[in-house]
């Protein structure tokens, strides 16, 4: 039983015990098992004995993607490698990815939480869903499949790249859900919308999330497909897929509070931010075996309530996300950060250091495309050897960044210079 009261509709009082039970837990945990957080609890004078529960929470130190990245891949791990049953990852801020690893017991807990979400979606037994997030290193595809197992339902596992077949399996399957990005669903609902065949297909709902949308693309979605659409959120460090999601009420992002104890801090100050304020994202795990994070700063920005939803769920409501608090770009769901793709360009020593990315949406798919500056030789020399350094570089930083991008090769000081920050990426996206 997924949607039960005992879970989604405790009292605060009852979810405050729960939560502080699991705090001193996971703490005592990341105390004994990772040096890297004992280090740094030592230099503040903390012991495990002094988070006596979520009030203490402001005494920890936060965590960080760099934290992740300087402990690569494993050093952030609380359980030994033979526990470790999965590992996914997601982009570092450089060169190298965020590992992180899944004990038996959290990815029971991952699919109990994707669960959870798609029943707010109304996906459960006898639903036929189509799973559209990449499968692999990224964690929406299994993440989306395994959950929607834990519920019974019938899992079309599509991963991504194929709009054709998935329209025709959509058809011929008769899907009734589908977890994929929004941008990716309503270049779908397009697709179908142009073919005339919205009637034939039985879809009824979509989990989407990934990558920022807005409640107007939500309506849209819906109404082009005659759908209910959801909004899931979630981050590979903490889980993956479903740490949050939106009910039929669409007021808010219900946090699963009881695995993922949410604060909102001032991204400037580092502190709690005022009630009802917006501001970045941090989440404790409370039942995390493999790797545990305390405090982690999510750099999404967003607001938080505790009041009950009209659903008769009592778990805090996030808001529909306002954006981030560093400079990372999603594109097509992938997680881009523009380091990656100056340490990619600098590595190859063959270009300057100036560049600038656009990245934009036709026919609600992303496209990324770059002007980078190189000598004028290139311009003088055959034109064979500029096309070769075109395709290099798409291959460099096609691999840096897993993502296809067109590389337009321009001579010396053509890209305008910055008096202040450098401008490098031109976000030319209007989420409707
Ligand atoms: O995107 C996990 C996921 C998969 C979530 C499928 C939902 C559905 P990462 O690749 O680690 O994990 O990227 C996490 O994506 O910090 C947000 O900035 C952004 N993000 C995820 N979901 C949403 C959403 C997955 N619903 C980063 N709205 C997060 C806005 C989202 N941004």
């Amino acid at each position: 039983m997924i949607w039960n009261e005992t879970k989604e509709c405790m009292s605060r009082d009852q979810m405050v015990v729960l939560q502080n039970a699991r705090l001193t837990k996971v703490v005592n945990r990341v105390y004994h098992n990772v040096e890297y957080y004992r280090k740094k609890m030592q230099a503040v004078g903390l012991e495990p004995g002094d988070i006596m529960g979520i009030e203490d929470i402001e005494k920890l130190p936060y965590t960080t993607k760099d934290d992740l990245r300087d402990t690569y891949p494993f050093g952030l791990f609380a359980a030994p490698q033979s526990e470790i049953v999965r590992i996914h990852a997601s982009s570092g801020t450089t060169g190298k990815a965020t590992v992180v690893g899944y004990t038996r017991h959290d990815i029971d807990i991952w699919s109990e939480c994707v669960a959870r979400a798609l029943t707010m979606a109304g996906v459960g037994k006898g639903s036929t869903i189509q799973v559209a997030y990449g499968y692999g290193l990224f964690t929406g595809g299994l993440g989306a499949h395994y959950g929607a197992e834990h519920l019974g339902a019938t899992v079309i596992p599509m991963s991504t790249g194929n709009t054709k077949k998935l329209t025709t399996m959509m058809e011929d399957l008769g899907a009734t859900a589908i977890a994929c990005t929004p941008s990716y669903l309503l270049h779908i609902a397009e697709t179908l919308e142009a073919e005339g065949r919205i009637a034939d297909i039985k879809l009824k709902s979509a989990i989407c999330g990934a990558e920022p949308w807005t409640e107007a693309m939500r309506i849209q979605i819906e109404d082009k497909l005659k759908i209910s659409a959801h909004d899931i959120y979630g981050l590979s460090e903490i889980m993956g897929p479903g740490v949050a999601c939106d009910c039929i009420h669409h007021t808010g992002l219900h946090v699963y509070e009881d695995h993922f104890l949410p604060e909102i801090i001032t991204p400037e100050t580092l502190k709690t931010a005022a009630s009802g304020e917006t501001g970045e994202l941090v989440f404790t795990t409370l039942t995390k075996e493999g790797i545990p994070l305390i405090r982690y700063r999510t750099k999404d920005l967003t607001s938080i309530s505790y009041d009950k939803c009209e659903c008769g769920r009592t778990l805090a409501r996030i808001s529909r996300f306002k954006g981030r608090s560093d400079d990372m770009l999603i594109i097509r769901g992938v997680n881009v950060f523009p380091s990656q793709i100056e340490a990619a360009l600098i590595e190859m020593g063959e270009t300057s250091p100036h560049y600038i990315m656009e990245v934009d949406r036709v026919n609600n798919l992303d496209i990324l495309q770059m002007k980078v500056e190189v000598e004028d030789r290139y311009f003088s020399d055959e034109i064979r050897e500029l096309e070769a350094l075109t395709k290099k570089i798409e291959r460099t930083i096609r691999d840096a960044i897993g993502l296809a991008i067109t590389v337009k090769l321009v001579e010396p000081r053509t890209i305008e210079r910055s008096m202040g920050k450098a401008v490098r990426v031109i976000d030319k996206r209007k989420l409707v």
